[in-house]
C-alpha cells in the first residue's frame, strides 16, 4: 500500500507534552492513524544552529521526521510571515498585518530548506499531503527538485476573496505556487471559490470543462472538504467524563446555576472580546439571568510571541474584570476566565453539563469546538449551540442558533433564547446537528481528501502529471 507522507508545521510526536492546543494537531494526528506513514515538520525546538537533517523517530507504527528552527527562522517564517501576515490576511483582518520583506524571505527560505530535507525521505510511490498556510510554496519547491509524486494541499483556515488577498505584496506568486499541487482543498465552497477567482482574475489560469484549473502544463483540482471530528470518540469521552472528578468539582461549584462555556485558543479570530460584551449585555438586559448563569471561558495562550496576541490578552483581562466588578456577588462570579489548557476528554465532560456552547469567531476556517460541543451532549437533555455564521461549521450546523458575532445584542438575545429554550426544541435541534456530524466525520474527511487526490492524478494526461 502506498505510504502517506504528511507535512505540517508542528509534528505531534507521541508523548510530546509541549504541543499546544489546536485544531490542526487534532485533525492531522487522527488522519495518520489508519494508514500509518511519515509525519514531517517542525520539532518545536529552536536552536542556534539547526542540523540540516531531521530527527527521526518511529513510534506506534509511524515514522516521524522533525526539523529544528533557528531563532531567526522562527521569527521570520513562523511568528512573522505565517502568523503576523498570512493569518490576519486570511482572516480578513487587514489592519493587523505586519508585513516585512525579511519575513517573506525567511518564509521562502524555510520552505526551501524543508523541501530539501523532505526530498531525501520521499519514495517514488508516496502520496504527499501538505497542511496549511505555513507551506503554500512547498510543492513548487519540491517539483523543482524533481518530485513527481501526487501532492495535495489542505488549507485549514479561510481563503480570502481576491480584493482582500491583493493587499499582500507578492500575492500573485503565492497563488501561483499553489498551482504546483495536484489537489488544493478548502474547508468550504466559499473558500474554494475565492481561490479559483484569485487564479482566474489574476490571469494565472483558466477552468477546463471538468472544473479543474489549467495553468500551462498543469491541471489542478480544487474542492471543499470540511474537517470533521471523531464523533464516537468524543461522545464516549463526554459520557465517561460527565461524572469525572474535574466535572464534579465544576458542577458542585456552580451551586445549581446554568453553565455557559466557550473554549478557544486565545486568538483574535475567535471573537472572544465581543462574546464577553454579549454576556455583559445579557446580564444588563435580562436581570433574571443574573446569579443564575456562569460563563466559563477556557482560552489557552497561543502564539504569545506575536504582539497582536499579547494585546488581546490584556483586553480580555480588562473585560473580565469589568464584568465581574459590575455584576459579581459574594457567592457568584459571572465570568470564569482560564488561560491554562484543559485536556480534551476533560472538556468533553464539561460540555455535557453546559446549557450553552458559545462559539462566536469573527472568521474561522471550520471550528472544531462547535462540533465537539454537539458530539458531547446528552441526547435526553442536550444544550444549545450558539454559533457564528462566519465559522465554516455554520455551513453544516444549520440547526444551531446562528448569530452575527459583531452584533452583540443579537448574540445576547440568542444566549437568552438558549437559556429558556424548551426541552423539545433543544432535542430537535440537537438531533439534526448530530445527524450532520455523523455524515462528515474526521474519518470521512481523510478518506474524501485522499480519494480526490488519487482521482486528480489518475485522470491527468501523462504529460501533465508533475
Ligand atoms: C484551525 C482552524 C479549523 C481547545 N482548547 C483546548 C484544546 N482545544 C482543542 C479543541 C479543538 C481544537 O483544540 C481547536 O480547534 P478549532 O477548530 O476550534 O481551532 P484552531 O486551533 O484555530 O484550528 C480552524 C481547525 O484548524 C481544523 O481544521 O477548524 O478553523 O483555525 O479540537 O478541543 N485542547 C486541549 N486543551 C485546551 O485547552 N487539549
Amino acid at each position: 500500500m502506498a505510504r502517506l507522507v504528511i507535512v505540517s508545521n508542528r509534528v505531534a510526536i507521541p508523548g510530546d507534552r509541549a504541543l499546544k492546543a489546536g485544531g490542526l494537531a487534532v485533525a492531522r494526528k487522527e488522519s495518520l492513524g489508519p494508514t500509518g506513514g511519515l509525519w514531517f515538520g517542525w520539532s518545536g525546538q529552536i536552536v542556534a544552529k539547526p542540523p540540516a537533517n531531521p530527527k527521526r523517530i518511529s513510534a506506534e507504527g509511524m515514522d516521524y521526521a522533525a526539523l529544528d528552527l533557528s531563532p531567526e527562522e522562527h521569527e521570520t517564517y513562523y511568528a512573522g510571515f505565517s502568523n503576523a501576515t498570512l493569518w490576519p490576511l486570511f482572516h480578513y483582518r487587514l489592519g493587523l498585518i505586519d508585513f516585512r520583506r525579511a519575513q517573506l524571505k525567511g518564509y521562502l527560505a524555510v520552505n526551501a530548506r524543508y523541501a530539501q530535507a523532505l526530498v531525501e525521505l520521499i519514495r517514488p510511490d508516496d502520496t504527499i499531503w501538505v497542511h496549511d498556510y505555513h507551506f503554500i510554496p512547498l510543492a513548487e519547491m519540491l517539483r523543482r527538485l524533481g518530485v513527481k509524486n501526487p501532492i495535495g494541499f489542505f488549507l485549514h483556515i479561510p481563503f480570502p476573496a481576491p480584493e482582500v488577498l491583493s493587499a499582500l505584496p507578492g500575492h500573485e506568486q503565492l497563488t501561483h505556487s499553489l498551482l504546483a499541487y495536484d489537489l488544493v482543498g478548502f474547508q468550504t465552497e466559499i473558500d474554494r471559490h475565492a481561490f479559483e477567482r484569485c487564479v482566474i482574475e489574476h490571469g494565472q489560469g483558466t477552468l477546463d470543462e471538468t472544473g479543474r484549473l489549467v495553468s500551462g502544463e498543469r491541471r489542478v483540482t480544487t474542492g471543499a472538504y470540511p474537517v470533521g471530528i471523531d464523533v464516537d470518540e468524543f461522545a464516549g469521552w463526554a459520557e465517561k467524563n460527565a461524572s469525572s472528578r474535574e466535572t464534579k468539582n465544576l458542577v458542585d461549584s456552580l451551586s445549581g446555576r446554568k453553565l455557559m462555556i466557550g473554549v478557544d485558543r486565545l486568538d483574535y479570530s475567535k471573537g472572544i472580546p465581543k462574546r464577553f460584551e454579549a454576556f455583559e449585555e445579557l446580564l444588563g438586559t435580562w436581570s433574571k439571568h443574573r446569579r443564575n448563569v456562569t460563563f466559563l471561558q477556557v482560552a489557552p495562550i497561543s502564539r504569545g510571541e506575536v504582539a497582536q496576541y499579547r494585546s488581546l490578552r490584556r483586553e480580555l483581562e480588562a473585560l473580565a474584570g469589568r464584568i465581574n466588578g459590575k455584576y459579581a456577588e459574594v457567592d457568584w462570579t459571572p465570568v470564569r476566565y482560564i488561560n491554562k489548557p484543559v485536556a480534551r476528554p476533560t472538556l468533553a465532560g464539561f460540555y455535557r453539563h453546559a446549557r450553552i456552547g458559545l462559539v462566536t469567531p469573527v472568521r474561522d476556517g471550520m471550528n472544531l469546538v462547535a462540533k465537539e460541543y454537539v458530539a458531547a451532549q446528552n441526547p435526553e437533555d442536550p444544550g444549545v449551540l450558539v454559533l457564528s455564521h462566519l465559522a465554516g461549521a455554520a455551513h453544516e450546523l444549520q440547526a444551531a442558533l446562528l448569530v452575527n458575532p459583531f452584533d452583540v445584542e443579537s448574540v445576547a438575545e440568542a444566549i437568552h433564547r438558549g437559556l429558556v429554550m424548551p426541552l423539545e426544541e433543544r432535542r430537535e435541534r440537537w438531533a439534526e446537528m448530530r445527524t450532520v456530524l455523523g455524515h462528515t466525520t474526521q474519518q470521512d474527511w481523510t478518506r474524501r481528501f485522499l480519494a480526490a487526490l488519487g482521482a486528480a492524478r489518475e485522470t491527468l494526461p501523462a504529460d501533465a502529471a508533475a
